[in-house]
């Protein structure tokens, strides 16, 4: 099985980068995938914080099983950790989450205000590559302020955006620098969080029918009408049957069958699906 691993040299600098821009922000927003949230949280960035308040937003929460995400939920609550939901690209998110950082920098404001001094609250916001943090910051800026795109890396330098509430620092994604747990680094590479290019797709696609077909198998047999669950081999070359991904000779295309598996569940395509609960990985979230 292909061990994954994952950390560019821009990564280590966008670290030291946030560690110096820490200091100048009032609070952090971690954008997460709804969908891994312990996947998508690095702990490594959890230390650069230095005590700042943390607002961990669980993003794509239409993608994602609502229940495993208000189970999520109720983790971090437990953990005391405040977290919410939303889904940036929809309309409203943007006043759940001000209304949260509100509530989470009440105290520190009400302090500056009774000293005479206004102004807008400054976050930084990160998270590992494409779990939606700019696009977080242009539903708060009101306006398509940053790049978005759906791949991992569109945003490279830091970059500051100003909107009428806040100042909201945009960062690079980042991840742990290694993975030990190899579930959850997978769980990464399905959503999009590590760069396609170092991912042997194959691989990828039979262990995702392989967790898949344990936990949501009626969304397999829905859209590729997979009957037979015995291997992982058996429920691919079915898609590839089910979708017409033959050779020429009646060989399977395991390349076009692995890629349309993984964009299927990346788009949304197979169902609402989680891949994780942050109640099963309770223990580290921090
Ligand atoms: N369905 C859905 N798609 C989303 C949501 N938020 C972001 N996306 C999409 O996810 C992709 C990645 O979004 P970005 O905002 O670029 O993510 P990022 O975290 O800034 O990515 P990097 O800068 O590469 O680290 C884009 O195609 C977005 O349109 C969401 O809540 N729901
Ligand atoms: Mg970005």
């Amino acid at each position: 099985m292909q061990h994954i691993q994952w950390f560019p040299g821009h990564m280590t600098k966008a670290m030291r980068m946030m560690e110096e821009s820490v200091r100048l922000v009032d609070g952090v927003l971690v954008v997460l995938d709804a969908r891994a949230p312990a996947a998508t949280i690095n702990k490594k960035l959890n230390r650069l914080f230095g005590g700042k308040p943390v607002l961990y937003i669980l993003n794509k929460a239409d993608l994602a099983d609502d229940k495993k995400t208000d189970a999520s939920l109720s983790a971090f609550s437990k953990a005391g950790m405040a977290a919410l939901k939303c889904a940036a690209t929809r309309q409203g998110s943007a006043r759940a989450i001000a209304a949260r950082v509100g509530e989470l920098l009440r105290e520190k404001f009400a302090k500056d205000e009774a000293k005479g001094m206004e102004r807008v609250p400054k976050l930084m916001v990160c998270g590992v590559p494409n779990t939606g943090k700019s696009s977080v910051i242009n539903a708060l800026g009101g306006g398509k302020r940053a790049a978005t795109g759906d791949k991992a890396g569109v945003t490279r330098g830091k970059q500051w955006i100003r909107c009428a509430g806040f100042e909201l620092l945009d960062t690079p994604g980042t991840m742990p620098p290694s993975f030990d747990d190899q579930t959850l680094a997978r769980h990464l590479a399905y959503i999009g969080s590590i760069n396609d290019d170092i991912l042997d797709m194959s691989e990828l696609a039979l262990e995702f029918l392989r967790e898949i077909s344990v936990t949501y198998p009626d969304f397999l047999r829905e859209r590729y009408e997979i009957e037979d669950f015995s291997s992982p081999l058996a429920m691919y070359e079915q898609v590839c049957r089910r979708r017409g991904f033959m050779l020429r000779g009646g060989d399977f295309d395991y390349e076009r069958g692995g890629k349309a598996i993984i964009d299927d569940f990346r788009k949304g395509r197979l169902g609402a699906i989680s891949l994780e609960c942050a109640a099963d990985y309770a223990d580290s979230l921090r």
